[in-house]
């Protein structure tokens, strides 16, 4: 079975949907029970310490937005395009959401609840959001035209990796009003069955 390191509350989790939307069984393994993403035993296993890491017999795969591309072209049960532009454009909204979006959209997230109050910069969530801002409205634009989908009109991994990389903006103070198709879009991707039922196999 594979072994998924990581936890929900970390990139994992969009390996972690992807696996459940293809059906694929799989064990999280949480780097606590090694003692911590940079405890020797952890080290020893991917030496730059980061989650998440996709072990599969002999293979390890890291990066999640490449591990969840190579896993529907692998266990394709419709989640990867059928034609090659298709294939193409889930790989540049891949890419479009790692490096253009992904940024802003989990610095937001860092500055508004995952440090601490004390190191929280406003200023810095104020430029995040001014970022994001108009890349929400070309996403919007692009779903409005797309049946609300990003690619060949119907649900695939192009949508799992980019609302994978979104998926905090709901508890972030930002008004999605603005974006009415790509607000439906992420409300309707965030509650797929698949995103509950990956966390049937999580204890720690
Ligand atoms: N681009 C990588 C980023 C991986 C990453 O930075 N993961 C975080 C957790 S979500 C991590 O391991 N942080 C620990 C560190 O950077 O030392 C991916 O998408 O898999």
């Amino acid at each position: 079975m594979m072994k998924l390191y990581g936890g929900p509350g970390s990139r994992a989790r969009r390996c972690a949907w992807a696996l459940t939307e293809l059906g694929v069984e799989f064990e999280w393994i949480s780097t606590n029970s090694l003692g911590g993403l940079k405890s020797d035993a952890y080290l020893a296993i991917y030496p730059l310490g980061k989650i998440p890491l996709l072990v599969d017999c002999d293979n390890k795969m890291s990066e999640s937005l490449a591990i969840n591309l190579y896993l529907a072209r692998r266990f394709d049960n419709g989640l990867w395009p059928v034609t090659d532009a298709g294939r193409y454009q889930a790989e540049q909204w891949t890419l479009w959401a790692a490096t253009e979006a992904e940024p802003s959209a989990i610095g937001l997230a860092a500055e508004q609840f995952f440090k601490d109050e004390a190191s929280r910069r406003p200023d810095r969530a104020t430029e995040h959001k001014e970022a994001l801002a108009p890349r929400l409205k070309w996403l919007d634009g692009h779903l409005a035209g797309h049946n609300g989908f990003i690619v060949e009109n119907k649900f695939t991994i192009a949508d799992i990796n980019v609302a994978g990389i979104f998926d905090y903006l709901p508890r972030c103070d930002l008004d999605l009003s603005a974006y009415p198709a790509f607000n439906a879009w992420l409300e309707t991707c965030l509650a797929r069955p698949a995103q509950s039922k990956m966390m049937e196999n999580y204890t720690d």
